[in-house]
């Protein structure tokens, strides 16, 4: 497609939503690895301009649009609830649908690419990497809270918009596969990646089966919790809305803390290419058990908190081989912007999870300090 095709698709999209006042600009924005996403201004007869937020929602990901924004549109009304029974602001604290002229949540464009949009939040910054250790234990209090407010709401309705999302043994299955096939030639560079991931085979099952056998329950659970999938108000500098609700599905609490683990207790950034300067942080790991465990006021189980290194250290592996996969299967899955990227996202994983293996006794030490 033509640069003039894509802003023609971007303007078809833009045409159809229910925005106050008259487009004048759009532009691409964020460092998602999934969705296209672009800010529109629009200008009100008074001259001020208000922004939307424009997403086309990567339909290879998620084969369901349809089913995806039903999972959005309840679990955003349901939450709205929730803030203006708090106090809070509902138009700041949750992503708000902007609908289209004719009432749906989202657009099919003539090409067959689905479009949706949310007010814009604004004043908001969202971070690639921890600043302070502050900041990441007040987002731990905040993925923690938001999976207590969703404790009431009944998980089965639910659709799973990513199948076997945080299946560790599928995600392993699916690497062999890659391996074997070495579609596009590149096995043979990445011997020691590959050595790495399948030298823990007997570990990839250990949280589904616990959860097969009763002892870890199912929640609903956000799924890609990491740190850029928090906006935070850039006066306060506090948490303020937790945002990417595409993998809100039924899942287990310890992917929530496990995968903002993987993202933010890390020295380096996920694609540093110097792995002298990716260290897991024992001290940001601290700050994020504390803050996990107070937001969740008390609703996690014993199993579940004795299950938070493991989950922390299986988010870390399974992140590690999906960016392997994708890096052997020709990057078709994560956007990348240079070449080897995928492959070196997953060597800062893998070094996260050597660091986490060396470090475990003391993960479940600090565990055990802030149970309640
Ligand atoms: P992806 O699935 O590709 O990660 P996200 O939904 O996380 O897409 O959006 C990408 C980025 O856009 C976020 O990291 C955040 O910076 C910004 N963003 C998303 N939604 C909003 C919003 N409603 N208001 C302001 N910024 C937003
Ligand atoms: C993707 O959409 P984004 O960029 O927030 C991915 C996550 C990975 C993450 C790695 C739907 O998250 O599962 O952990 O990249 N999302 C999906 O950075 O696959
Ligand atoms: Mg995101």
């Amino acid at each position: 497609m033509t640069r003039e095709q894509a802003c023609a698709k971007i303007e078809e999209a833009i045409s159809q939503m229910d925005y106050q006042g008259t487009p004048v600009e759009y532009y691409r924005y964020g460092n998602g690895h999934i969705n296209d996403t672009f800010v529109v201004v629009c200008r009100l007869n008074n001259n001020a301009t208000v922004k939307y937020l424009l997403q086309r929602i990567n339909h290879e990901v998620f084969k369901n649009p349809e089913q995806l924004m039903s999972n959005i549109v309840s679990i955003t009304s349901f939450l709205r609830g929730k803030i203006i029974k708090n106090g809070g602001d509902p138009e700041r604290e949750t992503l708000n649908i902007v609908p289209l002229r004719d009432g749906r949540s989202y657009y099919k464009d003539s090409i067959g690419s689905y479009w949706r949009s949310y007010l814009f939040i604004d004043n908001t910054v969202s971070y690639d990497l921890v600043n302070r250790a502050e900041d990441f234990y007040l987002s731990a209090f905040a993925f923690g809270n938001f999976q207590r407010l969703l404790s009431d709401y009944p998980a089965h309705t639910l659709y799973e918009t990513i199948k076997d999302f945080h299946n560790t043994p599928v995600r392993f299955e699916n690497l062999k596969r890659a391996i074997d096939t070495d579609i596009c030639g590149r096995v043979k560079n990445v011997q020691k990646e590959i050595e790495f991931a399948l030298a823990r085979e007997s570990e990839v099952g250990i949280l589904l089966e616990k959860q097969k056998k009763g002892e870890l329950p199912l929640r609903v659970t956000h799924n890609d919790t990491k740190l850029n999938n928090i906006l935070f108000d850039k006066n306060t500098n506090k948490p303020l809305c937790i945002i990417d609700l595409d993998t809100i599905m039924p899942g287990l609490s310890v992917y929530d803390f496990g995968d903002s683990i993987r993202f933010g207790a890390t020295t380096g950034a996920e694609d540093e290419k110097d792995l002298s300067k990716v260290n897991f942080s024992l001290e940001l790991y601290k700050a994020y058990v504390k803050g996990f465990i107070e937001g969740t006021e008390g609703s996690l189980t014993d199993n579940e908190i004795d299950m938070l290194p493991m989950g922390a250290k299986l988010m870390t592996y399974e992140c590690g081989i999906r960016f392997l996969t994708d890096y052997l299967e020709g990057d078709i899955y994560f956007r990348i912007h240079r070449e080897d990227h995928n492959l070196d996202r997953c060597r800062t994983q893998f070094k996260l999870v050597s660091d986490m293996e060396e470090k475990f006794d003391i993960m479940h030490e600090i565990v055990n300090k802030y149970r309640p």
